[in-house]
């Protein structure tokens, strides 16, 4: 454990993850409470420690300098590819124990809580594998696009890497969201901190073809030709529906790029498509088929997974677009704050269906709404980071963000979502999100009933 990168006078803790170990944050509450307490007061040590160095010696007024300031640092490496400072070793993506009984068909979550802006780094980006996650040859890949009979594509045509790479390119910053990010809240409050609620949540500058022109390379008769069926080549036969409309578009992508570099292995390497606004699900990794047909396909992840149980027992399919969503980070679901005072409350938002317009904040509850500061740049389907100024009391605060995208949608309340779609889905939640602050600083995840 080391929480000396936590020392900053009246800065926010991080969440109990970045300063225990796993068998610490396992420990029964009360224990932990005590482990937490700990590691505030070796913080608080390491500080006095800091400042009582600079501080000058005294009547003579030389500084006693740091050793940073006394000697060489170290060389640049020959070469080599950067890694994070070792003190920011506790920022992880992690598994929520438990959560699926096999590490490949599994998730791993973005540390939300302790990121700034909008992008994610790539090494913090959340997977998502349905099979296990593959580092493909890029040389031995393939990337086949068909129609589903001659009528839909007059030239059927297979592309190595080189020859995708060697078309023209976009860069375009995106979010991604898996359709079930959330889904654990529908019935009740299940997990403690933002990194569980809302982390399969990923921003990143994504690089690569437009599908439509390849789509016009092959001659593909888009008239009749309605949908694109996108397959990955991994073990879990991932195939999705994709409506010519959104192709249509021009954003939606073959990529191999993410944040100005190959993607990495698990999100996707060598090639992935990107689809804007839509559900993580139809983002396929390790892509090597398109075909062109005249219906949806209806596979097993458009009707047995990523449809909404309604509470009617009739199930919801295609509800692909991930409609307008916020979550305030700071303060969230295992900080602390450590004293009354000022706090920048800090959050994103976003949606599926354009720019975010407005996001408003409240600390009672949703009895008082203020107008967060948007920070530029706003982009169509991407993350939007948003900021509002506050102090605290000290007493409990039930802080909460409420976003409203360009199209006029709202996030609605808890109790607005369950009247239409009830507690059993899995999918598809973008309720307002509530964090409740308590005298200790404490911060907890609430739901209002
Ligand atoms: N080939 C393939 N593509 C896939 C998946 C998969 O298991 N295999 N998982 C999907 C799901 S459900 C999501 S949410 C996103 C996750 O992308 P990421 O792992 O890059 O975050 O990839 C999608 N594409
Ligand atoms: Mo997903």
């Amino acid at each position: 454990m080391d929480a000396s990168s936590d020392t900053c006078p009246g800065r926010l803790l991080r969440a109990p993850e970045n300063l225990l170990s796993r068998e610490q944050l396992a420990a029964p509450p009360a224990e932990r409470r005590r482990f937490l307490r700990g590691a505030f007061a070796a913080a608080s040590a390491a500080m006095a420690a800091g400042i009582a160095r600079a501080e000058p010696e005294g009547d003579a007024n030389i500084l006693k300098l740091p050793p940073q300031s006394l000697a060489l640092g170290q060389p640049v490496a020959l070469e080599g590819y950067g890694k994070p400072s070792k003190y920011e070793a506790n920022l992880q993506r992690r598994q929520s124990p438990g959560l699926t009984p096999t590490r490949q068909a599994s998730v791993s979550f973005a540390p939300l809580q302790g990121l700034f802006g909008i992008v994610t780094p790539s090494g913090l980006h959340f997977e998502r594998h349905h099979q296990g996650w593959w580092d493909i040859d890029p040389s031995t890949h393939r990337l086949m696009i068909n129609g589903s009979d001659e009528k839909m594509l007059k030239r059927a045509m297979v592309f190595t890497m080189d020859e995708l790479m060697r078309l023209p390119s976009v860069s375009r910053f995106h979010f991604i969201e898996c359709g079930a990010n959330t889904g654990m809240e529908w019935g009740n409050v299940a997990v403690p901190t933002v990194q569980y609620s809302h982390g399969m949540l990923s921003c990143s500058e994504f690089t690569g073809v437009r599908l439509i022109d390849v789509l016009e390379m092959c001659g593909a008769d888009r008239k009749r030709g309605r949908f694109v069926l996108a397959e990955g080549a991994d073990g879990s036969s991932m195939t999705r529906t994709i409506p010519m409309e959104l192709v249509e578009r021009g954003d939606v992508l073959l990529a191999y790029g993410q944040n100005g570099e190959m993607l990495r292995p698990e999100n996707g390497y060598p090639l992935r498509l990107v689809v804007p606004g839509v559900q993580g699900v139809s983002w396929v990794k390790y892509l090597r088929r398109i075909e062109v047909g005249d219906m949806p396909y209806a596979t097993k992840d458009e009707d047995v997974h990523y449809v909404d149980l309604m509470p009617d027992g009739q199930h919801r399919q295609y509800t692909s677009i991930q409609e307008v969503k916020s979550v305030v980070t700071t303060p969230s679901g295992g900080q602390v704050l450590l004293d009354k005072g000022f706090y920048s409350i800090s959050g994103l938002a976003w949606s599926g269906r354009g720019r975010i317009k407005r996001v408003d904040v409240s600390v009672d509850g949703g009895r008082n709404w203020r107008e967060a500061q948007l920070q530029a740049p706003v982009m169509d389907r991407c993350l939007t980071r948003f900021s509002l100024p506050w102090t605290w009391d000290g007493k409990p605060a039930l802080v909460m963000s409420r976003a409203t995208d360009e199209t006029g949608q709202v996030q609605a309340t808890y109790q607005q979502m369950r009247a239409v779609r009830g507690r059993r889905s899995i999918y598809h939640n973008n309720s307002i999100q509530t964090w409740l602050v308590q005298e200790s600083g404490e911060v907890k995840n609430v739901q209002l009933s």
